[in-house]
């Protein structure tokens, strides 16, 4: 039921822009446990070098998460392939992390999904975006 809503969505966002939503560089998880406001835009990275993006992680209520354990995965749907890298996800204190070995290797529609765990429960914040 839910997959033909999330097409369209897709496509909307695909239509109007290259970011999610009214909020340009950041997303709220799946299940609104998690704020991820990114340091630049995704919708502006190079394709090619390995790249590196800062975030900071708030609750709900925009406290700042710190000790969170965050794994990226992504990678572009309409060509059923995953991230061309194995990005990891570094704690720099203060609820900010720091993405390394991002790399995007064409262009067309991305996404990534951050993928937020701590003691108060895990969630998902997914961005799109097209290069
Ligand atoms: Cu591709």
């Amino acid at each position: 039921m839910l997959k033909p809503i999330a097409t369209a969505i897709f496509v909307l966002l695909a239509a109007s822009g290259p970011l999610v939503g009214a909020e340009p560089l950041g997303a709220t998880s799946v299940d609104g446990r998690y704020r991820v406001v990114l340091s630049g835009d995704l919708a502006d990275a190079p394709i090619g070098p390995f790249l590196e993006y800062d975030f900071a992680l708030t609750d709900a209520r925009g406290v700042r998460v710190d000790g969170a354990v965050v794994t990226i995965d992504g990678g572009m749907r309409h060509h059923g392939h995953g991230l061309p890298t194995t990005p990891q996800v570094e704690a720099l204190g203060d609820g900010r992390y720091r993405i390394v070995g991002l790399r995007f290797s064409m262009p067309g529609a991305w996404h990534i999904v951050l993928t937020v765990r701590t003691e108060e429960g895990m969630d998902r914040a997914e961005i799109e975006f097209v290069l």
